[in-house]
């Protein structure tokens, strides 16, 4: 395929690549995203409450239960193993191409993959703590959890991941940017690009090698120099 090809010969040129992420990296981990034809925003449908309403901070605080619920059932994947684009892109890590990964995905796959420079942009299911005294438990502790996970003193024991409603972590932002205005190429991947303030960091690439790998259309796509619109673990397994 003549896309993959340009690919290839752009990651052979190109020595400061950027990677950024979302939900469809880890789809073919078995993680389902939100907003293809079998993610959750479809599946939930039929459902009391939209997504994006649920993983809100105002609900959490309103109906915590439901909340927990909600979240244990659908957004934690323990057993989930890193897929070809997590490993591809960590191989690249490590030839000292790839600077960052910059991921929406709160599953911790680009690590168990062994990606060492990843900016999470909306946090990890494997980090929690209390809200009362802040000490930290590990994602075992929220899935033995029965109902609200409460923590020793009693307090709420939150996930350390950002709801809708809350604000990114200004260093990762910052570090983000940093790493894309300096990028020679730019692979954005998995990701539908509506999720705000992480669409926009597209914006902030300079350069002529903007890659775009999802199986659909993103609003991006007229600012793309490649599109590529199959399942990003084949292509990556394919270009690197
Ligand atoms: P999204 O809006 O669900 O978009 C995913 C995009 O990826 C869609 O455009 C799909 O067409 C595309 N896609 C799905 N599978 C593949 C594949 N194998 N190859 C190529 N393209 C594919 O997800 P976004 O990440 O854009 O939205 C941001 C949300 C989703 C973030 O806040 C995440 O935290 C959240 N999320 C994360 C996970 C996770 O951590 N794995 C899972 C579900 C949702």
């Amino acid at each position: 395929m003549k896309e993959i090809s340009v690919l290839k010969e752009w990651l052979n040129e190109s020595r400061d690549i950027v990677f950024l992420g979302g939900a469809g990296v880890s789809t073919e981990s078995g993680i389902p995203d939100f907003r293809s034809a079998e993610g959750l925003y479809s599946e939930n449908i039929k459902q009391q409450y939209p997504p994006e309403e649920v993983l809100s901070y105002s609900f959490f605080l309103s109906q915590p239960e439901y909340f927990f619920e909600f979240y244990k059932a659908k957004m934690l994947f323990p057993d989930a193993l890193p897929n070809m684009a997590h490993k591809k892109l960590a191989e690249l890590e490590k030839q000292g191409k790839l600077k960052a990964v910059i991921t929406q995905n709160i599953d911790n796959l680009h690590q168990k993959a062994g990606s060492n420079n990843v900016l999470e942009l909306h946090g990890s299911v494997y980090r929690n703590y209390c809200l009362e005294c802040g000490k930290k438990y590990h994602l075992d502790f929220m899935i033995a959890s029965e109902g609200i996970p409460r923590c020793s003193c009693g307090g709420v024991v939150r996930p350390d991941v950002v709801m809708y409603e809350e604000s990114l972590n200004q260093q990762i932002l910052r570090d983000a940017l940093t790493a894309i205005s300096s990028a020679e190429m730019l692979i954005v991947g998995g990701t539908s690009l509506n999720v705000y303030p992480a669409a926009g960091l597209v914006n902030y690439y300079h350069g002529d090698k903007l890659v775009l790998i999802n199986r659909s259309q993103t609003a991006f796509d007229r600012v793309a120099n490649l599109i590529v619109s199959q399942n990003i673990g084949e292509v990556l397994e394919k270009a690197i």
